[in-house]
């Protein structure tokens, strides 16, 4: 062979190998209201999560990850834009509890909500745009919860993923869970469930009597065969583990019999859900190695908020953690994340830095080799992670994180804001102007308030917290004219 010969097959082979290393797949799963303590690997003394729990041995957990909101929608955008939800004023789950609220039960409030942003707006550049603009096949599976109030399906379908960079979507559309997870996962003879009005759902020949967990996840292994040849983003939005809590029959047996009086998460229902989820991710994992992609694929599992424990028997338990979903509290923004790089995150990582959904943007992006859109999403609150991920040693800049949501909650919030920053975790609530000082190393389940005692403390973190509700255009809810003190 000549020498020139070699030097143009070496080159190509450096062209391949570079290019796959430079681009590599994303799958992102989103499950839905999956608590911190709600995997094996995040000490579950029920749910089994044997496929969860090995993606976590081989990259990295982190103890201290955060969803961006107490409810689902602000985070999702806060994962498609890589901004506060209070940046996008996108502050509630959509429709949001106050719109759906009798004039008499509005009137216990003294607050109101302000008048907030109930869709993803198309001026930002979303995650799959810009991947897609890169050269990646993108597709959306599962709930996508991020367009406007509206009945009127020609207005509902200019938001749905497909208009917002996803060249496949899979049952994402208005609605932010399904009327049952059995086929065709509608509420009795209702029709306007997910499957009904949604043009790209999977026809029925291939979905007819799958669980609804099982079939998103026929549909993931099959984007994965088909786009095996070119890098590809998998937005995995699982609907579970939201209600209703409805698990696969032979998983519910599988539990029911497991349950003893000691448990501390004892819901065979929900417990059923969450390995439907694991089951998923298993055949995600397993499809990516039978087509030698495992090396090229980059895998983000978490969850869009804390696991609910206020409707009736609360599914699940996020001990230590305080409260759940919809609070103000640890138990409504802390989350399971994991990230998975085979070759290039060290196997068994574990990382205690804090992080928020914002971040995964400027994360994917880096890990892609995608430079954002210039002029466009310049505000990106998230920072990229990639330090950490590749040296697990490595950091982050030292940041505050911050939640803002002007709104009540049956989960417990009235409207608030908070800072995380170091140990420290400061909760403003806007009714009575009212701070709550926690130290979250000493006191993970926020139970000793030391405003009293670290007087200086609080303020300082009040004055960073304002400052930033400031900076990022943040919502103040409104007084309500309708309040009626005696009612409450
Ligand atoms: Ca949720």
């Amino acid at each position: 062979m000549s020498r020139s010969l070699v030097s143009v097959v070496l080159w190509l082979v450096l062209a391949v190998c570079g290019r796959a290393a430079e681009r590599p797949n994303v799958v992102v799963f989103l499950v839905d209201d999956l608590g911190w303590t709600d995997l094996g690997c995040c000490g579950s003394d029920l749910y089994q999560t044997p496929h969860i729990d090995r993606l976590a041995a081989s990259g990295m957990r982190f103890t201290a990850a955060y969803a961006a909101c107490t409810v689902c929608s602000p985070t999702r955008a806060a994962l498609m834009t890589g901004m506060y939800p209070a940046r996008l004023n996108l502050t509630d789950w959509i429709d949001g509890m106050w719109e759906n609220l009798a004039p008499a039960r509005r009137a216990r409030h003294p607050l109101r909500p302000p008048e907030w942003t109930q869709r993803l707006e198309h001026r930002y550049v979303t995650l799959p745009e810009v991947l897609r603009r890169a050269g990646y096949r993108t597709a959306h599976i599962g709930k996508w919860h991020l367009t406007p109030r509206s009945d009127d399906p020609a207005v509902l379908s200019k938001f749905y993923p497909d208009r917002h960079g996803f060249e496949v979507n899979i049952s994402g559309n208005q609605w932010g869970a399904p009327g049952s997870y059995f086929w065709p996962y509608r509420r009795g003879k209702k029709k306007d469930d997910i499957g009904a009005r949604v043009k790209n759902f999977p026809d029925s020949r291939t979905t007819r009597g799958r669980y609804l967990t099982d079939m998103l996840a026929d549909q993931a292994v099959g984007l994965i065969e088909k786009w095996k040849d070119s890098p590809f983003f998998l937005h995995i939005a699982h609907y579970a583990v939201h209600t209703p809590i409805q698990g696969r029959k032979d998983l519910v047996e599988k539990y029911r019999k497991k349950i003893t009086p000691g448990h501390r998460h004892r819901n065979a229902q929900y417990a059923a859900m969450v390995e439907s989820v694991d089951e998923s991710v298993g055949r995600v994992v397993s499809t990516l190695g039978r087509l030698g992609l495992s090396k090229d694929t980059l895998i983000i599992f978490t969850s869009d908020n804390g696991g609910l424990i206020h409707a009736r028997n609360g599914p699940t338990d996020n001990r230590p953690l305080r409260a759940g979903k919809g609070s103000a509290y640890e138990g409504g923004v802390r989350v399971p994340a994991i990230v998975s790089w085979p070759g290039r995150i060290k196997p068994g990582a574990i990382s205690r830095e804090p992080v928020i959904t914002c971040d995964w943007h400027p994360t994917v992006l880096e890990v892609a080799g995608v430079s954002r859109v210039a002029g466009q999403n310049d505000d990106v609150d998230g920072v990229s992670l990639v330090p950490l991920l590749m040296a697990s040693r490595g950091v982050v800049e030292r940041r505050d994180l911050f939640w803002h949501y002007p709104h009540y909650h049956r989960g417990g919030a009235t409207p608030y804001s908070a800072i995380r920053s170091g140990p420290w975790r400061l909760i403003e609530f806007y009714e009575g102007r009212r701070i709550e000082l926690y130290h979250l190393e000493r006191d993970l389940s926020e139970k000793i308030d030391l405003v009293k005692t670290h007087p200086a403390k609080a303020a300082e973190l009040l004055k960073r917290l304002r400052q930033w509700r400031k900076r990022v255009g943040a919502q103040d809810p409104r007084p309500n004219p309708a309040f009626q003190s005696r009612s409450r």
